[in-house]
């Protein structure tokens, strides 16, 4: 009786040391957590192209990265990028619809996106953790009707710069939705397109919005369009 106890017991600790031994072996390995935009055009037919992309972000450690990748934008402009959300409570954004066309001119602004949108975030320029909106460092599309845009910022100071301008509220990517703004210069808008302050409306004109979602494991990132949008050739040679 005594013998089996004791046999009982070496067990026990046996089994206890195993455990503790794969710990530290599933901590090694930091896991990337993905969340993903896939962005649909708005106001095509001012763009006249359907503008289409993918935002992923990727959380590894303290690494954020940043990728966008868009194609069917307008040639040779600067692209504002953001993500919009709302700055109080935990409401979700969504992207606009036809509704949202609040004045009935046939176009969804930047103000008409306000009330399922919310209000301009994170910007998806040079430096997003400067969190400086009115900045020209965004990318510029190529002769192509693509970019790829790419950053990896530290999560830790995009979440302090982030909780400083929004007392509150946390980065809740799943909570937000990313704009790609901007069509020409000499694009002739109606006086009926608002835009933010004295920046001009074809600047900030919503082109594509995609809700941000939490991707689950599976979930094939940086497919077909991505590589596209890097010009990659297809089948054929590279110089
Ligand atoms: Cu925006």
């Amino acid at each position: 009786m005594r013998r089996h106890l004791l046999s009982l017991s070496t067990l026990g600790i046996t089994g206890l040391l195993a455990g503790v031994g794969t710990i530290p072996m599933a901590l090694a390995q930091p896991t990337e957590v993905i969340y993903r935009a896939e962005l649909s055009p708005l106001n095509p037919t001012i763009t006249g192209t359907d503008a289409t992309g993918e935002a992923l972000f990727r959380i590894s450690g303290d690494d954020l990265n940043i990728q966008i990748t868009m194609s069917g934008v307008s040639p040779l402009i600067e692209h504002w990028q953001h993500f919009h959300g709302f700055p109080e409570g935990d409401r979700a954004a969504t992207c606009p619809t036809a509704k949202e066309d609040a004045n009935h001119d046939g176009i969804i602004d930047l103000i008409e996106t306000e009330p399922v949108s919310g209000t301009t975030m994170v910007p998806f320029n040079n430096d997003p953790v400067a969190m400086d909106i009115p900045q020209n460092s965004y990318p510029t599309a190529g002769d192509d009707n693509r970019y790829f845009y790419e950053r990896t910022v530290s999560l830790k100071a995009m979440e302090a710069a982030f909780a400083k301008q929004f007392p509150g509220q946390q980065l809740d990517l799943d909570h937000r939705v990313v704009y790609i703004h901007g069509v020409p210069e000499a694009t002739i808008l109606p006086d009926s397109v608002a835009s933010l302050g004295d920046i001009p409306a074809q600047v900030t004109l919503p082109v594509a919005c995609g809700k941000i979602e939490k991707a689950g494991p599976g979930t094939p990132v940086g497919g077909e369009l991505e590589q596209a949008a890097r010009g990659t050739p297809v089948g054929g040679s590279s110089s």
